[in-house]
């Protein structure tokens, strides 16, 4: 099902049009209101008049999450506070947070976006939709939560944790649409399994993840255990938050939102722009945000731009799905180690979950590589003897697959979760 056939099925030419329209009232928005735009624009003799086709988009230099830390808290805004009805903010574990503002007006474009998500992911006013995101400044959600509320379908907030008490209301409640990261719904997945609940018994019959990547081994994984559908959905909190783009049922790529997005792809070491399918780092611009626009934001998420067909009949382009952050590459002692692969290798370990985080440091100047991973609730309690040879046995295959040592650290299940949100993958600490 789709939910805004007018702006999921537009024609190409008409989109860009409309694109260019909401591109050209953006410029000048945040010409006039956003000092930080306004002073790049005058030194490189940018006027916003001159940007007369989406190819010229190119000419404006790109948005780092650095440029918003500076801009902390309120600086890059475009309209007073008094304009701006909510605030979300990152969790700031890897630095000063980016704070975003909603107008009245971004909040309802954000609950359309995520009606437009849940739809694609098969929900409809008849579901019972549990969220077990973050209810706070994490953006996951509250912006999941109104669409969900949009549709018409019955929300469940129950924010993150306590897996014992998801699974009762899950039972008790009838859920029938999973809201959660995919580590999290495996993490419920395999709780199930070592509390003997058969999840047949259950009513659950949709999966939506988001806020992490979502191998397809691991989308298997939850399909199978849970008997469900699972679809990835994409967002950024400095961007929107969920909202930016999902799969639908041909689960074969991601359809981001043109009408509200301008996607670009760049290669993140030069910064040229990259043709389509060529694979880079995805580049966003806002269209329709009012109080927070974003022009050329750096995402550092790696994907590529896909505007073959898709079945499903929507004409938005797809993005393929992301597993990877170009700042996320640690180079270990001269090893290029990707936290895809250490997720890989937790997938296929019994008693431990992909949920993990990877710290690198340097003592003497050698690098030291550390990866802390939560184990399951099956074995958590398990002797010590248990817990050092599934870590022993991580450390091993790291050793053999990716070519580096690393000392793996087994930590209690839902540790890694921060209060805020969700937890860095990496944590660099050679670079303070
Ligand atoms: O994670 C917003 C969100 C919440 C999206 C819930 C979907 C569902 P941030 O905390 O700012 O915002 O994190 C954004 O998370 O740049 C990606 O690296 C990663 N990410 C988000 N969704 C996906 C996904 C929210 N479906 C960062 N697949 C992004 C892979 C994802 N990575």
């Amino acid at each position: 099902m789709i939910w805004d056939r007018k702006y999921e099925c537009m024609e190409r030419e008409e989109m860009e049009q409309l694109q260019l329209e909401r591109l050209q009232s953006t410029l000048n928005r945040i010409f006039r209101n956003v000092s930080f735009y306004k002073k790049r624009f005058d030194l490189l003799k940018i006027f916003p008049e001159e940007i007369q086709s989406i190819k010229d988009l190119s000419q404006i230099p790109l948005t780092a999450k650095e440029d918003l830390r500076q801009s902390y808290p309120y600086g890059m805004f475009a309209l007073p506070l008094r304009e701006v009805v909510r605030i979300h903010s990152s969790s700031g574990v890897t630095g000063k947070p980016t704070v975003t503002g909603y107008t009245r007006n971004d909040l309802h474009h954000w609950s359309q976006l995520t009606a437009r998500v849940l739809t694609a992911g098969g929900v409809t006013k008849d579901d019972v939709v549990q969220i077990t995101f973050k209810y706070g400044l994490f953006t996951g959600a509250f912006g999941l939560h109104h669409g969900a509320e949009l549709i018409g379908a019955s929300v469940i907030p129950m924010s993150t944790g306590n897996t014992h008490k998801q699974v009762l209301i899950m039972q008790d409640y009838k859920t029938t649409a999973l809201v959660s990261t995919p580590s999290y719904a495996l993490l419920l997945s395999r709780y199930m399994g070592t509390e003997g609940i058969d999840p047949k018994t259950l009513s659950l019959r949709l999966g939506l993840f988001g806020g992490e990547p979502c191998p397809e081994p691991m989308r298997k994984e939850i399909e199978e255990r849970l008997f469900i559908s699972a679809t990835d959905n994409y967002g950024v909190s400095e961007v929107m938050g969920p909202g930016v783009a999902a799969e639908c049922e041909a689960k074969n790529g991601l359809h981001l939102y043109e009408d509200h997005f301008i996607p670009e792809i760049i290669d993140p070491l030069t910064l040229k722009a990259l043709p389509p399918g060529a694979e880079g780092e995805l580049v966003l611009t806002t269209l329709s945000k009012e109080a927070f626009p974003l022009v050329r934001y750096r995402t550092r998420d790696i994907t590529s731009l896909d505007y073959s067909p898709c079945p499903c009949g929507r004409t938005l382009v797809r993005i393929k799905k992301v597993l990877g952050r170009s700042d996320d590459i640690l180079i270990i002692k001269g090893v290029n180690v990707f936290p895809s692969q250490i997720e890989a290798i937790l997938l296929e370990v019994e008693g431990v979950e992909p949920r993990y985080q990877i710290i690198a440091d340097r003592f003497d100047g050698v690098d030291i590589l550390e990866v802390k991973v939560e184990v399951n609730e099956g074995v958590f309690s398990d002797e010590i003897k248990i817990l050092q040879n599934i870590s022993a046995k991580i450390e091993r295959k790291i050793r053999e697959i990716i070519g580096v040592s690393a000392k793996v650290k087994l930590v209690a299940p839902e540790s890694l979760q921060p209060p805020e949100g969700k937890a860095p993958k990496v944590i660099d600490r050679r670079k303070k």
